[in-house]
């Protein structure tokens, strides 16, 4: 490795670095654990769409009921903003939002409990992509996933939130997706009893218009801010 590119590295890889050392994970930007992923490079991560791995590799397909599956991650990077998207296989130039975009603040493990699938995509294989967008630019993630029926699927143990990890709807989220009723769910508790909300009215995901968003990000985050989760997250 040249001086030049030695310095470079070192200058882009400075932040996470240096809170990586009190992590398992040493030098990784963010490692999706929950699902399966395709693979995972802490050099490559900064490739779209899957950090390096190939889009279409179908090695441990992960069946993700339209009620929701769990999605964790750790991350090295304090301020984090997520996309939680899917594309079909079989057009990987079109990514669908599954949730409203999520920032994070705090380090190690996120989870996200309870990721609504896409009712029109059921039985047809599809990858899950999960962007982290940070200090060190838009990282990727990928798995390879396959819509089912079905309601949420069980969260593992090791789907978890680090002590010092808050998170929330991004605000200015402006895009198409779907809010999970019980908007809870697309926040950071860990707990299986994610309490109906005022946002909440039938068992299905509900379309939310981006007017709302705003709104409806206050209520939970003010929701949320009600509740002890010390012990969840
Ligand atoms: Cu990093």
């Amino acid at each position: 490795m040249t001086k030049g590119r030695l310095q470079l590295s070192k200058s882009i890889r400075s932040v996470c670095l240096a809170v990586a050392a009190a992590l398992p994970l040493a030098n990784a930007h963010f490692v999706l654990q929950i699902p399966t992923s395709l693979g995972f490079s802490d050099i490559n991560e900064v490739q779209a769409p899957c950090g390096g791995f190939d889009i279409a590799s179908r090695n441990k397909v992960t069946n993700w009921p339209i009620g929701g599956y769990p999605i964790g991650v750790v991350s090295t990077h304090p301020n984090a903003h997520w996309q939680i998207r899917a594309a079909l296989l079989e057009n990987t130039e079109e990514f669908v939002d599954l949730i409203p975009n999520i920032v994070q603040d705090g380090l190690g493990n996120f989870c996200l409990t309870r990721v609504p699938g896409i009712a029109d995509w059921v039985g047809k294989d599809a990858v899950l992509q999960v962007v982290q967008r940070a200090v060190d630019g838009e990282l990727y993630q990928c798995a390879a996933i396959k819509f089912v029926e079905g309601a949420t699927a069980s969260v593992p143990g090791n789907c978890r939130n680090g002590s010092s990890v808050v998170a929330s709807i991004d605000p200015d989220y402006t895009g198409p997706a779907t809010l999970p009723t019980g908007g809870s769910a697309a926040t950071t508790t860990t707990t299986g009893a994610p309490a109906s909300t005022s946002t909440g009215s039938s068992g299905t995901n509900k379309s939310v218009h981006p007017p709302m968003l705003g709104l409806l990000a206050t209520v939970i985050y003010l929701f949320d801010s009600l509740f002890d989760l010390s012990g969840v997250l």
